[in-house]
């Protein structure tokens, strides 16, 4: 059988790290975008760079022309759009730059597609996000959307203009509905990895407090290596269609960092200061996702819960500060 090739946006990022690693493992060949910067940023994928199936090609969201130039050089038979500014308060200091990479950067990379390889299958990370104020307890695929920041809203349109275009051109394109996910892959400024690798670090002496702002609300957390299998999924199955991925548990930030302090001995409210800099415009009380479409047309299911990665993430930050990975 012929060798697959994937195209990636957001390969440096988590889940690029992740679903390339899975890529490969199936034997596909994985072209992994990258923009350009002045030092390289290839931490999370140094593990695999040099994998004779992985090829790294320069590319932006801001710019068409590179968009299909990447298309066309390579061929995809699938296309991961994971790239996007995805930190939600940096979407209200840089509101346009986040419409331009989330919202509008969707569109470039539909257009390549349309244009220049149109029988290529096309994924879109939507997010839980776009639930924001929520209408419906737990939210599914037809819950309506209530975006609460820049992000949430740019990510609404990313995931219309995705259902457009395979209503307008009948594109194989599916949006995945991400609730958060989270390993020890994270970026450190979001809120599960900047309170698991706090605990270690008070662990070891190496810090006192932890500022943080509201520790009342809720998500629904996973694993990023259950949730990149799901990517896969939606792109094999007979026809494109939209599903919610989630674990259909939901928890306050407050038990985030009992659990995290908890797994090295110490309790955390002798280290949480609320800071109200770390407090939102407008926040997302609660999400919780029903992953029952997924479940059944899928075939897919979470396998690491709640506590498993919380832990998972202490441990492997634990590690990392007594003997940094190299
Ligand atoms: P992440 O770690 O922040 O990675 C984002 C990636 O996008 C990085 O590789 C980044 O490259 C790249 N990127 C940003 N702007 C770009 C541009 N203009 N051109 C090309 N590449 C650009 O995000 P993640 O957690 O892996 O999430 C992946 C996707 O899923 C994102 O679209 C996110 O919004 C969405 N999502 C995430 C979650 C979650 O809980 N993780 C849930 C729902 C949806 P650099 O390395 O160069 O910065
Ligand atoms: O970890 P967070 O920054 O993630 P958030 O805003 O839920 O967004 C993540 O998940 C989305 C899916 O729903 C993705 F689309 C998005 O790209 C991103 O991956 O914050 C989680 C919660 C929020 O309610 C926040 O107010 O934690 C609360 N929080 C409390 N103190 C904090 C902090 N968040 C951060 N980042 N830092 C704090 O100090």
């Amino acid at each position: 059988m012929k060798q697959k090739t994937a195209l990636i946006t957001g390969v440096t990022g988590q889940d690029g790290s992740y679903l390339a690693e899975y890529l490969l493992s199936l034997d596909y060949k994985v072209i992994g975008m990258v923009r350009r910067t002045s030092t390289i940023n290839f931490d999370r994928i140094k593990h695999i760079q040099s994998h004779v199936n992985l090829e790294l090609a320069q590319g932006d969201l801001l710019d068409q022309s590179s968009m299909m130039e990447i298309v066309r050089e390579h061929q995809p038979d699938e296309v991961y759009n994971l790239a996007a500014q995805s930190f939600v308060p940096t979407s209200w200091t840089q509101p346009v730059l986040t419409g331009e990479f989330t919202a509008i950067g969707v569109t470039r990379l539909l257009e390549a597609i349309r244009h220049v390889k149109p029988d290529s299958r096309f994924y879109q990370a939507s997010s839980s996000e776009m639930f924001g104020k929520v209408q419906e307890v737990p939210q599914r695929e037809t819950t309506p959307f209530y975006p609460r920041s820049p992000y949430g809203v740019a990510k609404v349109y990313g995931h219309w203009i995705t259902v457009n275009y395979r209503e307008s051109y009948n594109l194989f394109a599916c949006s995945g509905i991400l609730f958060n996910h989270e390993s020890p892959r994270r970026g450190l400024e979001f809120v599960t990895h900047k309170v698991t690798h706090a605990a270690a670090k008070i662990k070891l002496g190496l810090q006192k407090e932890l500022h943080l702002g509201n520790l009342d609300s809720q998500r629904d957390w996973g694993f990023a290596g259950d949730y990149v299998r799901a990517m896969w999924l939606m792109l094999q199955q007979a026809k494109p269609d939209d599903y919610v991925i989630s674990t259909n548990e939901t928890h306050t930030v407050r038990e985030l960092c009992a659990v995290a302090f908890a797994r090295v001995g110490l309790n955390f409210e002798d280290h949480v200061v609320i800071d109200p800099k770390f407090q939102r415009p407008a926040e997302v009380d609660l999400l919780i996702g029903d992953p029952a479409k997924a479940g059944s047309i899928l075939g897919w299911e979470p396998q690491v819960h709640f506590r498993q990665l919380i832990e998972m993430m202490v441990d492997a930050d634990l590690a990392d500060l007594r003997e940094p990975r190299r």
